[in-house]
């Protein structure tokens, strides 16, 4: 009896669900815009993280380099806190339904609101040779991984704002054409730290395909690496350690060290008063380090036990299968695909 009561409770539990590219190590911005909210999440929700491959093809990838990233890329998930035992953990192009879905959805999408996608704008700027149907078609497939998992609320940093709205813009299309059919889920944007910024360009996102790598930490490199890239961080010529509008690398700085540590950006001015930005910088640089400690030394233990992380990704690839191919049956029968 108790334990049918607590399959009970264990049913009502909110689904979460979230992924990330394996385009390179993590960095700074995807840890506390994204995965360090993710381990926290474990016990209060049902989670499913996934590693997304299929979305990282959009831009061109060396087929070596991005199996070895994915492997990898899968290793962080778990060095970060994911647990096996307590959320779904898998590798997205493992679970056929995810392209399956996405072509349906893309049917129901109309090029209009594809084109208003900052990323697309963004990437196919910066990707000009290399503007391809996929690069545009992208929300769909996010769309796509959200729906089939039913999921209520979709952690993200700030970024994947406008790609949740879409999905929840297409969402609500198909189930007033056919009856309730997706859950329309939310984003749960963290309040501090959505938008890590680059340490070079403070007025761009921290991202790991940055050319220029000082312009951010990845959640391996090693303390001297974290503190030099600090040191060399752009801020302003003022000496005042303060949050204010214009000090766009020290509003970074303030909200790294703030999400870090617990404190609020008031006690951070009181702490830095009086020093200069090197002391600040430093202070940053130690806090973060120390922060990614057990990160790094989590993911030199996994990374050498391929065996133990593919028998993980094979389990969850099949759980991922089967909870998604209920959806997509769905999917199928509502919009007039014979069903085998
Ligand atoms: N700078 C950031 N600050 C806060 N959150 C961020 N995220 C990414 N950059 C920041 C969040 O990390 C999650 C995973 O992102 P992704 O790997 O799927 O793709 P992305 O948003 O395109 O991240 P990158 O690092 O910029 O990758 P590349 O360089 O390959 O494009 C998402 O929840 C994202 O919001």
């Amino acid at each position: 009896m108790e334990g049918t009561e607590q399959a009970e409770k264990k049913e009502k539990k909110k689904v979460i669900l979230s992924g990330i590219q394996p385009t390179g190590v993590f960095t700074l911005g995807n840890y506390i815009g994204a995965v360090k909210n993710w381990g926290k999440m474990q016990d209060e929700y049902d989670c499913a993280y996934f590693i997304a491959d299929l979305h990282s093809l959009t831009i061109r990838q060396d087929p070596a380099a991005l199996r070895k990233q994915s492997l990898d890329a899968f290793a962080l998930l778990l060095a970060c806190g994911i647990d096996p035992e307590k959320s779904l953990v898998f590798i997205q192009s493992h679970v056929p339904a995810h392209s399956e879905l996405s072509w349906v959805l893309s049917c129901y999408t109309q090029f209009g609101e594809l084109s208003r996608m900052t990323q697309f704008k963004d990437k196919s700027a910066r990707h000009a040779d290399n503007v391809n149907a996929g690069l545009f078609t992208y929300p769909a497939l996010m769309a796509a991984d959200i729906l089939l998992y039913q999921a209520d609320m979709v952690p993200v940093g700030h970024d994947q704002k406008q790609h949740l709205e879409f999905t929840r813009d297409v969402a609500t299309r198909f189930n007033n054409l056919y009856g309730s059919t997706f859950k329309i889920p939310e984003a749960y944007i963290p309040k501090a730290g959505a938008r890590v910024m680059s340490l070079q360009e403070p007025t761009k996102k921290m991202s790991k395909s940055d050319e220029n790598p000082n312009a951010f930490i990845t959640i391996l490199d090693e303390p001297n690496v974290i503190i030099n890239k600090f040191k060399r961080a752009v801020t302003d010529s003022e000496k005042e350690v303060c949050f204010r509008e214009g000090k766009d690398g020290i509003n970074n700085l303030m909200t790294i060290y703030s999400v870090i540590t617990g404190r609020t950006l008031e006690q951070i001015e009181q702490e830095f008063e009086g020093k200069g930005y090197g002391d600040f910088k430093l202070a940053v640089g130690e806090a973060v380090s120390e922060e990614l400690r057990e990160v790094r030394e989590n993911f030199k233990r996994l990374s050498a036990d391929k065996a133990y992380l593919e028998q993980v990704y094979q389990a969850g690839a099949q759980k991922a299968a089967a909870i998604s191919a209920r959806t997509l049956a769905k999917v199928k029968k509502k919009v007039g695909l014979l069903v085998k």
